[in-house]
Formats: structure tokens, sequence, C-alpha cells
């Protein structure tokens, strides 16, 4: 198989009481790994099976012939960047150069979740809300939302950080409480220092 589930880089409950072991457990468990049995379904015996995930994401994205393969394999990349976002690290903030950017971009760290949780809260069904940094504006940062299992690939948009807003996220946790899980996430979950690793390597 050539495409595998990257395990949780952190045990099922060590994000609790803010996340429950539950919900990683689908999550990851169910969720992300259907993604992962899928795109191998998808590519078996291609060529596709070998190329690298974000090469046949970029090559697959808006390809009529190929919504599957994309919806499946963006769907592998965002989650794991999702996991990767979040921590046990308990409460923290932005740091050094993202403190920085974010108040000149922003106004303050505030005013970045309040446009954050907003993005999130209005993206209409399934969907991500996203921290990038677009080079092609003198490296500004930019909160978007995409739907369904799209993400931000254009040259010079990279992404920071992100939030997974489908309903599976946060529905065991939060019911029908999107903003909460929102506020939530920000205020509990972000480990900024994946965030501010993105934001150096640029
Ligand atoms: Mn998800």
């Amino acid at each position: 198989m050539s495409f595998s589930l990257p395990p949780l880089p952190y045990k099922l409950d060590a994000l609790e009481p803010h996340m429950s072991a539950e919900t990683l457990e689908y999550h990851h468990g169910k969720h992300h790994k259907t993604y992962v049995d899928n795109l191998n379904k998808l590519t078996e015996g291609s060529e596709k099976a070998d190329m690298d995930l974000m090469d046949l994401i970029k090559l697959s994205k808006g390809n009529s012939e190929m919504v599957g393969i994309f919806n499946n394999a963006a769907q592998i990349w965002n989650h794991t960047f999702y996991w990767n976002t979040m921590g046990p690290q308990g409460k923290n903030a932005p740091n050094g150069k993202l403190k920085d950017l974010m108040e000149r971009d922003f106004g303050s760290y505030e005013q970045f979740q309040e446009t954050f949780v907003n993005a999130g809260a209005t993206q209409f069904g399934s969907g991500y809300a996203w921290l990038v940094l677009n080079t092609k504006k003198d490296g500004k940062l930019e909160v978007l939302k995409t739907g369904n299992a799209d993400l931000p690939t254009e040259e010079g948009i990279v992404p920071l950080m992100t939030c997974d807003v489908w309903e599976h996220a946060y529905y065991i946790d939060h019911r029908n409480r999107r903003p909460d899980y929102l506020k939530v996430f920000l205020n509990e979950l972000v480990n900024w220092e994946f965030a501010e690793e993105n934001l150096r390597s640029v």
C-alpha cells in the first residue's frame, strides 16, 4: 500500500478535556483512515500510487476525471496538517516573528482570533479555516476558508495552521455549536510552535 495513515502525534486522550479521546478515535481512526484506504483503492496498480501526496493533490485538483482521487488525497494531507496544528502543550499564543506579523496584519492576536472564528463559522457546510502566509503580498498573513476537501495550493500561499470544521470534527464534543469548537480550538488546542516552524521554513 502506497499511502499510509500517519500515527497521531500524541495519545488519543492527550487533548482532553478540550477534545475527547472519542473524537480523536473516530476522526483519526475512522475518517482519516477511510481517506487513506479509498486513495489506495483508487490508485492501485497505477503510477499515481507512487506519487508524492502533494504532487498528486496538485495533479488532480480541478480535474473532473480525478475528483475522487483529489478528495481523498487532499483529506489525507489536511488531516495530518490539522493533527500537527494541535498539541497537548496547553494554552499558548503566537511568539516572535509570527506574533509581530499577526499584530501588523490583523491589528492584534485577539483580532486574528475573531477573524479566524468568523471564517470557520461562516464556511457553509464542510471545510477548513486556514492561517496562511501570502508570499505574493510581501509575506502578509491571511485567513482563508475552503470548502469540503479543498486546501490552498496556489503558488505563494503557504499554510501555517488549519482547523477542520467538518461536523465530524466537533459533533461529539460540541454537538452543533461550531463557534464554541473554534474558540476552544484557538484558546486551548493550537500548538503555535507548529505554525512558527512553518513560517520559518518559508
Ligand atoms: Mn475531518
